[in-house]
Formats: C-alpha cells, structure tokens, sequence
C-alpha cells in the first residue's frame, strides 16, 4: 500500500532513539523535548488512524504545559474535545514504543484491531504552546498525518483548551461555536458581558485583576481577547513572555505548589490575583493580606464558589437537576466536608488526571470538576442544557425564575465544557464574584483550607508505587502504606497519600493536618519512607 510505503519513507527521517521507552501518562507524553521527534511524527500517525476510525476531526496538542521550557509533550483530543480513551491510550503507547523496524507492523495492528477503513478520509488539527521546540515538534505531527494522507489544519500558537474547542465546534458543525480562534473569544467573552452586565455599579478596582501568565501562551491568548470584554474586566497582565522564562517560578503550578505569589508580579494587599499555567488549563487566585500573608484560592475554592452559585440559580430557577463535585485525592479535606456537610452536594473522588474527573462528572445533570490545582471546568448534561433553555424561554414565569434561568443559560455560554480552561473558568470566576457582588476575601472565608504540602521525592523507578483507591493508599511496594499509615496517626486531621506523577520522573507526596507545622513534618517523614522504601536516588529528602 502506498501509504504504508510513505510511512516507511517518512519516518526514517523521525527515528526512534534504541532503547527509548515512554509512557502515555495523566495527560500525555511527557518527557525532555529532544526526545520526543520521533513521539510526535507517530501520534500525528495515531490521531490519523483515530479520525479515520471516528469519521470526525481529531486534535493534537504539542505541549508540556506545567513542566520546565527544557520539557515537551503531546495530548491527543477526541471528537467532542474529550482526552482520549484508555483503549486509544494503550495504543499511543505501543506505537511510540515500537522499535523502527516495528513500526509498520504496530501501525497494521491497530488497523487490524479497531477495523479501520484505510480509505476512509481522515482529519487533524494541530496547536502548539510557546516552547521553542514546539514550532519542529509540530511539523513532526503533521508529518506524520500526510504519510498516512490525512488532511491536517494548522492553529499554530494556541492554548490547549482552544484546540480542545476547536475540535469539538468541528464536530458539533459549528453548535458548540465557531471552530476558529476569535469564535473562542466572541463565544465565551460575550457570554461573559451578558453576565455581568446587570452589574454596572461595579467600580474600575472590583473590575480589576492582575494575572501571571506563566510566560507562556495565555499571556500571548488574553492581550488577544482583551478587547472582546470592553473593559468589564481589565487584566493586568504580568509574566506575558516578554522577558521571564517559562513556568520557572510562576505559573499556577508554582504558586499552588510552593504557597506563595509568583516572581515578576507586583500586587497590593487585598488585590485579586490569578496565575495560568504553562499551556493555560488550570487556573488559581490568591492574594496578599496588608500583612503579607499569602492566601491562595485553588481549584478546590473554585469548585466550591461554582457549585454554591450553580445550586443557588438552580433553586431560584424551580429546576430539579443532580448537581455533584468531582474532586481527587488532592482535594483539601476542608473543601471536602464543607460540599457534603453545609452544601449537602454529591461528592466523588477519582484518580488524578481531568480524563478521571470528567468521566464521572458526565453522569450528573450538573457536574462541576476540579482538582486542587486548578484544572477543571463544569459539564451540563443535554437534558439539563434544554431544561434551562426552555425555562429562560418561557413567558409565563415570574422574574425570579426568569432571572436565574438567564444567568444560567449564560454561565453555560461561558463555560468551556470539552476541559478545564483558564480562560473560561477565570471569566466564570470573575463572572460570579460580580453578580454576588463578593470580594475575594469573602469567598475565601466560604470555608478554611486545612494546612497541607505537597513534596517530590525521586526514586529509581517511580512504577514501584502502586495505589488504588483512587490514589489514597499504596498497595506497593510492601510496608509503605503501613508506614504512612503510622506517621498520619501521630498528626491532627491528618492525611497523607503518595502516588507516582504521570507528567515528571517523580513520586508526589501530599500531606495535610491542623497546623502548617504538622502537615510540613508529615510531608517530610512520608518523602522519607518513599525514599527508603521505594528506591529513592539522590540526598534524602531535608524539612
Ligand atoms: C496534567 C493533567 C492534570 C494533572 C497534572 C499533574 O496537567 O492534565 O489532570 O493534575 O498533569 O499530573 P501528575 O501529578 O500525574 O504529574 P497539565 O496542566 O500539566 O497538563
């Protein structure tokens, strides 16, 4: 088959390096961007075949989103925009994992197992984040999708959940919105001034938010979308790229993990802040009190913001809809009893990873997703979507229920349903701190965080750990959970987890209890027993 014959040709120009083997991990592959040529010309392949097998636009993502500038990666998008599935997964895995010579033969395999028809047109959008190994990274994908003949189109620099958008308005033919860069911002800044726009006693400062944008593509994406929100938000925008380095001690990841604002960001107390990550799908808010002290609002803040103010208008609307919270085992304890106890909301847990958190969230009328981190957004069931839609059509209804019909109806406009997007949850964020007329002192004080860290151990071979239980407990290697279990009782509220990341060669260790002092010491004593029982490499882990 001349296709096959084309690959063969193609791809000794994308070698795979001997010896070299990755994993499809929580979002992707992930690893040192010199190694991932090869990666990336066979996921162009992949996505190629998954078109050709779902008769719909496929979407591939060069990114490395959180990690260093050194660092790159690829996440694959199904048709509604969704990551793709665990079965497609193993296959990435397989095919970027084939030795040369194997290529062909791993590429028929697939062929053979899902059936699919070679003659079969196929379809691929490709976008690339700001790292300057991505501009050749994403030639190699689109090498990859003209050696099988897939058609590919080009969106060059965008954020991820852009791609995910773009993916999802061509499949939907244009009902999720217009697959094109400035449909993105028409679509979501729109529904953001129609929200906010019974707020007009708002003053210039409560308009006001400053934003580090990791250095990275969402600087570059807001400056864009500035003038579609005709100054019903005005963004200070800092860490735009223009000088500091990627990611390197700014960007939602650094600041949730270290607690503290980013570098190259000037706030004054009391100020509402936000940092984006590197490829802007996640997103927290923090501000600095006229003492100094740092106080972060993250993804869990948000979940909990989002579902009050969701379950509210919900209410006020007459609409019986299932509404519950997905969290993962990051979750602050704090937020967790707060949904179930005061909010009374149906809470789940799954493993990391936002493909887990949107599974579950499917299965509800209303579900709202977030990991601690900031990454996650609010699905709608289409049942729910059509039930808004009515009621927000219906003459015969009071103003009460009209009004939240259409606040609804709007809050679904300007969410970004296919993942977590920065963009879209800040101006949902923004959106709902106006229209409560609320400070972001005040939605802090909805409830207390409890103390926690979050630490990184290396080791040998992070495989060794296993979890289950949604990442809770270690079931491997042998002693480790016990010797968590023990450390966990010596602490107040205390909880502890570890679990291997699927984005850096690192194992994570998360510790939470009544005082910083003991969630810190926790935290040490678990990166201990990682490292004497799970191999660690390097200098033992210091307080
Ligand atoms: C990715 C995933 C997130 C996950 C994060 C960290 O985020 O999309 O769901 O929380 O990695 O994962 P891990 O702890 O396995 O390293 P991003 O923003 O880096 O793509």
């Amino acid at each position: 088959m001349a296709q096959f014959q084309e690959v063969s040709k193609q791809s000794s120009l994308h070698p795979k390096p001997a010896g070299l083997v990755l994993q499809y991990g929580t979002a992707g592959f992930r690893t040192n961007a010199k190694q991932l040529d090869h990666i990336m010309f066979r996921m162009g392949l992949l996505a190629t075949l998954r078109s050709k097998k779902t008769k719909a636009t496929i979407g591939v993502m060069v990114t490395a989103s959180h990690n260093p500038e050194e660092d790159n990666g690829v996440k694959l998008i199904d048709p509604m925009g969704e990551m793709v599935t665990p079965d497609w997964e193993g296959y990435a895995t397989q095919l970027a994992n084939a030795d040369q010579e194997d290529l062909l033969t791993a590429l028929k395999d697939i062929i053979e197992k899902e059936a699919i028809n070679m003659s079969q047109e196929a379809d691929v959008f490709v976008g690339k984040d700001t790292r300057s190994s991505s501009a050749s990274l994403s030639q190699a994908v689109l090498d990859g999708v003209s050696a099988l003949d897939g058609h590919s189109k080009d969106y060059g620099l965008v954020t991820t959940p852009q791609l995910h958008y773009m993916v999802c308005c061509q499949n939907t033919q244009g009902k999720y919105g217009e697959a094109t860069v400035e449909g993105y911002y028409r679509k979501f800044c729109q529904a953001f001034i129609q929200l906010t726009k019974n707020t007009s006693n708002r003053t210039d400062d409560q308009k006001h938010l400053c934003l580090d944008g990791a250095n990275g593509i969402g600087a570059l994406k807001v400056r864009e979308m500035e003038s579609h929100l005709k100054k019903e938000l005005q963004i200070s925008l800092f860490n735009d790229g223009s000088k500091g380095k990627l990611n390197h001690q700014c960007g939602a990841d650094f600041v949730k993990v270290q607690q503290k604002p980013p570098t190259g960001i000037e706030i004054n107390p009391g100020e509402r802040c936000c940092s984006f990550d590197g490829d802007a799908d996640r997103v927290v808010y923090y501000y600095t009190d006229s003492e100094g002290t740092f106080h972060l609002l993250d993804g869990d803040k948000m979940a909990t913001l989002i579902s009050t103010f969701l379950k509210e208008l919900l209410t006020q609307a007459g609409l019986d809809l299932k509404i519950a919270v997905v969290q993962t085992a990051y979750a602050n304890g704090s937020s967790t009893h707060y949904l179930e106890n005061t909010m009374k909301v149906i809470v789940r847990c799954t493993k990391t990873g936002v493909k887990h958190l949107h599974h579950v969230a499917q299965e509800f009328d209303v579900g709202v997703y977030f990991e601690a981190n900031g990454h996650g957004t609010v699905l709608f069931s289409k049942a729910a979507e059509e039930k808004i839609q009515q009621l927000a059509e219906d003459p015969n209804i009071n103003d009460e229920r009209k009004r939240a019909a259409l606040l609804l109806k709007n809050t679904i406009n300007v969410i970004n349903q296919t993942v977590g997007d920065a963009i879209s949850d800040m101006l949902l964020i923004e959106a709902i701190l106006a229209i409560k007329g609320m400070t972001v002192q005040q939605w802090e004080t909805i409830y207390s965080d409890l103390p926690n860290r979050q630490l990184k151990v290396k080791v040998s071979d992070r495989r060794v750990i296993d979890t289950t239980d949604a990442e809770r407990r270690a079931v491997s290697p042998a002693g480790l959970q016990e010797a968590i279990d023990n450390l966990v009782k010596k602490y107040r509220q205390a909880r502890s987890f570890v679990r291997p990341s699927g984005t850096e060669d690192v194992v994570r260790v998360y510790a939470e209890a009544d005082t910083q002092e003991s969630a810190d010491a926790l935290a040490h004593e678990v990166s201990l027993a990682v490292y004497h029982l799970a191999g660690g490499v390097g200098d033992e882990p210091k307080l």
